[in-house]
């Protein structure tokens, strides 16, 4: 994708399943993005490397995605300024996806990783778009549309319900 504008980065290429959600929703707001595997044990390097170009190459934010000792979404929050937006992901080497869920929740003060729920790769998508979209009202404009969607079938199905147990 030409200028991308967050970048998603996952420790593996097994946390692909559960991270292209992130991706997906980006696409569907036509919000540029890139992707590409960086692990911060196996790549250390490649980690630092992304991080600190990043910025300069026109990313305004990051998702990482890690399982068990998920040590990539707080380390590149220590490499960058730009916002870092980690996921848990329960992976083959995650005991039960607490695991993955601490390492990128309990960060120290002074290094912010906005983290989601477990697998939760879709709303780390929308966090993304939300923080672009704070400057850029044609993104606002389809998150907008999007909630409404969402109440849209929501009351549909309320409809349903409430039809169903009616006299
Ligand atoms: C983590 O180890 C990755 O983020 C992945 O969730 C997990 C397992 O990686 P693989 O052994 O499948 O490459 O670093």
């Amino acid at each position: 994708m030409d200028n991308p504008i967050v970048g998603i980065i996952m420790g593996s290429d097994s946390d692909l399943p559960v991270m292209s959600a992130a991706a997906d929703f980006l696409t569907e707001l036509n919000v540029p993005y890139e992707v590409t595997v960086v692990s911060a044990h196996r790549t250390p390097m490649r980690m630092i490397d992304y991080a600190q170009a990043a910025k300069e190459r026109g990313i305004k934010v990051i998702i990482a995605g890690a399982g068990g000792a998920a040590h990539l979404p707080g380390m590149v929050a220590s490499l960058t300024t730009l916002p870092v937006i980690g996921v848990p992901i329960l992976s083959s080497n995650s005991i039960d996806g607490w695991d993955s869920i601490l390492s990128i929740l309990q960060m120290p003060n002074g290094i912010p990783v906005a983290t989601v729920a477990l697998n939760g790769a879709k709303n780390a998508g929308i966090l993304a778009a939300r923080i672009v979209g704070a400057n850029d009202d044609s993104v606002s404009y389809k998150l907008k549309a999007y909630q409404q969607s969402m109440k849209a079938a929501v009351l549909e199905k309320a409809k349903k319900v409430e039809n169903q147990y009616s006299a």
